[in-house]
């Protein structure tokens, strides 16, 4: 028995089930990932941890919990790590992006739910993968209706918690977002069993600034017009950002801009910038290993720039305010930085146009492509106001809607490719 599947084994999860992902997998990232030319060096990091995912970051989970440390598992970027980091916890992202778990997700929810929602329960209750058997605990949000149901399903399985995410941005709703704050921060000490105090929160603070900044530094080198990385290789950094130690992930981040920044000095980039058409996408996130728009986008003609998404700008703009020295003034500050963040769940939402078109102008694009995951009515009821305002900024936008199946894939590369060829006219 490898040692993997005697952790699997031991997590009482369904190996033989789970064999069938593990098959797939390796092929996946050949094809998106390994067959790119002239990548960055550094990626072979990221390499490393994609191509043992269920190995290699769940060992060491464990081993953390054998020292101690508890993990809590989460599914949206408005759940503030830094409280748990403060109490000695360890967060891991819970969110699935792949087919394979969807099928064990419809069993308890509607057809008609998000990929992403069916296969994080799938995940789940299917028991396919490590990380949903080893957190200790889930912490879910109240985002979208189709979240807020999952977490009642696997409330019943697992022990979960819910954050009241306000639905407005307004004064008293930032100050109920710091209350509910300081109530999680209750229930982290009650996990871990740690006290949270004004140094340890500040230290956590700090922690996930730089992890910002770090992120912030390689997005920054894709606004270049050399291209000094693709879009899958960035999408991968960003999603395992949510599985990795934040100090290891800062590292790992700030050595790959060390190299993008060198390569855009030596005019090495990874297209022809003058024969490349480059696209942001916006929309909803793109869970591991959800890589399907990135590749169908990057082999007909194009390169992603920048990602208006919760695994893209939103999960590193915008830093904690490190000044606070007690703790309600720390919570105000990080109430202050998540509430700055512009998801569809909330009204009126105007940041998140205003965003689209900044990052537009800033990554220099030449298109958009707005894509949201099939039953997810929030982001697709936003595509009007979104198609409104780059129409009026004159930015060409091409609107999608897709799912985790690979069945419209040959549809959606005819759209793009039509769509790049109308840019490069
Ligand atoms: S902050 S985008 S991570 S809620 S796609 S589950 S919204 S039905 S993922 Fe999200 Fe937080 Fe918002 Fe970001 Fe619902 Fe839509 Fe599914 Fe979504």
């Amino acid at each position: 028995m490898t040692d993997n599947v005697k952790m699997w084994t031991e997590l009482g999860m369904d190996v033989e089930n789970h064999d069938n992902l593990c098959q797939v997998l390796p092929t996946a990232v050949g094809d998106v990932f390994l067959s790119q030319e002239n990548r960055p060096k550094a990626m072979d990091f990221w390499d490393m941890v994609i191509s043992d995912v269920h190995g290699i970051r769940p060992a060491e989970l464990i081993e953390a919990q054998k020292n101690g440390q508890k993990v809590f598992g989460t599914f949206c970027v408005y759940v503030p790590d830094e409280v748990i980091i403060a109490a000695n916890g360890i967060v891991t992202g819970l969110c699935g992006g792949s087919q394979f778990w969807v099928p064990d997700g419809e069993k308890v929810l509607p057809k008609n739910t998000c990929p992403l929602v069916k296969a994080s329960v799938g995940a789940r209750l299917g028991r396919t993968c490590p990380f949903f058997r080893i957190a200790d605990i889930y912490v879910g949000e109240t985002t979208c209706d189709a979240k807020k149901k999952a977490y009642e399903i696997l409330g019943e399985d697992v022990d979960m918690y819910v954050m009241n995410v306000p639905q407005m941005k307004r004064d008293i709703d930032i100050a109920h977002w710091k209350d509910e704050i300081a109530t999680f921060s209750k229930k982290v000490e009650e996990v871990t069993g740690n006290e949270i105090t004004p140094e340890k929160l500040g230290e956590a603070i700090h922690i996930l600034n730089e992890r910002r900044k770090a992120m912030a530094r390689v997005y920054e080198a894709r606004k270049s017009k050399v291209a000094p990385i693709s879009g899958r290789d960035a999408l991968l950094m960003t999603q395992i950002a949510f599985f990795d130690d934040p100090v290891r992930c800062t590292e790992m981040c700030n050595r790959l801009a060390d190299e993008l920044e060198e390569r855009i000095e030596n005019n090495n980039g990874v297209v022809d910038p003058k024969t490349t058409k480059r696209i942001l996408i916006t929309g909803t996130p793109m869970a591991v290993p959800n890589w399907k728009l990135h590749n169908i986008i990057e082999t007909s003609g194009a390169i992603v720039v920048c990602e208006e998404m919760c695994t893209g700008t939103r999960y590193f703009e915008h830093l904690v305010d490190e000044s606070g020295t007690t703790l309600d003034e720390q919570y105000m500050n990080i109430a202050k930085r998540y509430m700055k963040n512009n998801c569809a769940c909330f009204t009126p939402n105007g940041g998140r146009i205003d965003d689209i078109i900044r990052l537009a102008k800033e990554y220099q694009v030449d298109g958009v492509i707005d894509c949201n995951l099939k039953f997810c009515c929030l982001y697709d009821t936003e595509k009007l106001p979104v198609k409104k305002a780059l129409n009026e900024a004159d930015i060409p936008v091409l609107d999608l809607e897709t799912d985790y199946e690979d069945s419209d894939a040959e549809q959606l590369r005819t759209r793009i490719g039509a769509f790049i060829e109308m840019l490069n006219a």
